[in-house]
């Protein structure tokens, strides 16, 4: 029998020079979401962010954490992240030396756990060195196009006609899949309505881990209604019952808490826990391992795509870059600044072109440049490290 052929690792990290990192700081920024977003563990009404700053040699990169105000996506906070980022992570790499990026990481990779916190400092260091040597955080990563598909994520809301109104106008700008938050008692009926007024449109759920296996029953009905995939039904960190889950749906189940690790998604498709992920590279501790995650699944045959956390332009500059990878063949979370912002702080927002999609950056590192304006009327923190 022929070998099954894998497809070469994508990153490109030797394009990247070594690099010293003479300062940092950390920065919180508050941005109010233009809309309330309703999931089932909760309501967010703003993005307060948390932003890495390096410096060295005349550079400068950022980096966003995805991390969240209060521990219910992930147990990493703002405020954890803060606080590992001061005390253990910044503190590794800066006045070092210069550095590459894989040997920055070496310096830190004994914290354990932490991913968004880790994965904030990566993005800045993967910025800085990337405008040191001109070259765009997406060819480091191995892009593979110049423009993503856009989804669009829709939280929980007061009626189904307001969610109609909500899908109405995403399809009308151009939206290419919409994506339902669902919960117990929140679900059967929204996507038959949904299925039903929309009969071709790309949909959707995602449960935020709502429901338990003795839910097969309700999450069976969902098969009548030919949705793309039904995003982590159950808890975090239970692939077995995952894995359970799935050999009774039509419906493939697409994983996003339960995959924080390259040896996760490798259990996963071990398992049979799903049939696709949601990479987010905050989740799994960084570019470099969500890279890792989209070989590992691109040889398993499982397409990816790419997961959002109402990120302000910086991160999202990130997760289009990484949207841009070969095994990216589904339309992510990776919506225009204006589907969470009414001023985003960025010079340029991101925008949804005519054709659905998002552009990715060509310039150096992210290739976004923050409004030095913005940045200082968002602040609610700033501090110098190292
Ligand atoms: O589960 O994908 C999720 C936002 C915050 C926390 C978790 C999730 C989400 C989203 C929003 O679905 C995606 C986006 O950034 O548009
Ligand atoms: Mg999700």
């Amino acid at each position: 029998m022929p070998e099954p052929t894998v497809p070469p690792p994508t990153l490109k990290l030797d394009r990247l020079p070594p690099v010293g990192v003479d300062r940092a700081a950390l920065r919180v920024v508050e941005l109010p979401l233009r809309s309330p977003f309703t999931t089932s563990f909760g309501t967010q009404t703003l993005r307060r962010a948390l932003l890495v700053e390096l410096e060295g040699e005349g550079n400068r990169g950022i980096g966003e954490c995805a991390a969240g105000i209060e521990p219910a996506y992930s147990y990493e906070t703002l405020g954890t992240a803060l606080a590992v980022l001061r005390d253990h992570l910044v503190p590794g790499v800066v006045g070092r030396g210069p550095a590459t990026v894989s040997e920055h990481l070496a310096r830190v990779a004994w914290v354990r756990g932490h991913h968004m916190a880790r994965a904030a400092l990566e993005m800045a260091l993967l910025d800085l060195a990337g405008r040191a040597a001109g070259v765009s955080l997406a060819s480091v990563l191995g892009a593979a196009a110049d423009r993503v598909p856009a989804g669009v994520s829709i939280g929980i809301q007061a009626s189904l006609d307001a969610t109609y109104a909500l899908i109405d106008g995403y399809l009308a700008q151009g939206y290419r899949r919409i994506k339902l938050k669902c919960r117990p008692g929140y679900d059967i009926e929204l996507a038959r309505g949904v299925r039903s007024r929309y009969p071709t449109t790309l949909v959707m759920l995602d449960a935020n881990s709502a429901y338990r296996l003795s839910d097969a029953p309700t999450l069976q009905a969902l098969d009548a209604f030919d949705l793309m995939m039904l995003e982590q039904p159950l808890a975090h960190d239970d692939l077995v019952d995952h894995a359970a889950l799935q050999a009774q749906l039509r419906t493939s189940i697409c994983l996003d808490e339960s995959v924080e690790s390259v040896t996760d998604a490798r259990a996963a498709i071990a398992l049979k826990a799903g049939r696709i992920v949601n990479i987010k590279a905050g989740r799994v501790g960084g570019l470099i391992p969500a890279v890792g995650v989209h070989d590992v699944c691109r040889a398993a045959g499982w397409p990816v795509w790419c997961g959002g956390m109402l990120e302000t332009g910086i991160g999202r500059a990130a997760n289009v870059a990484l949207a841009a990878l070969p095994n990216f063949t589904l339309p992510g979370d990776t919506s225009a600044s204006d589907r969470y912002f009414d001023q985003d702080i960025l010079r340029e927002p991101f925008r949804l072109e005519p054709d659905g999609t998002l552009r990715v950056p060509t310039g150096p590192g992210l290739g976004v440049e923050v409004d030095p304006d913005r940045l200082a009327a968002t602040t609610q923190h700033h501090e110098a490290i190292g």
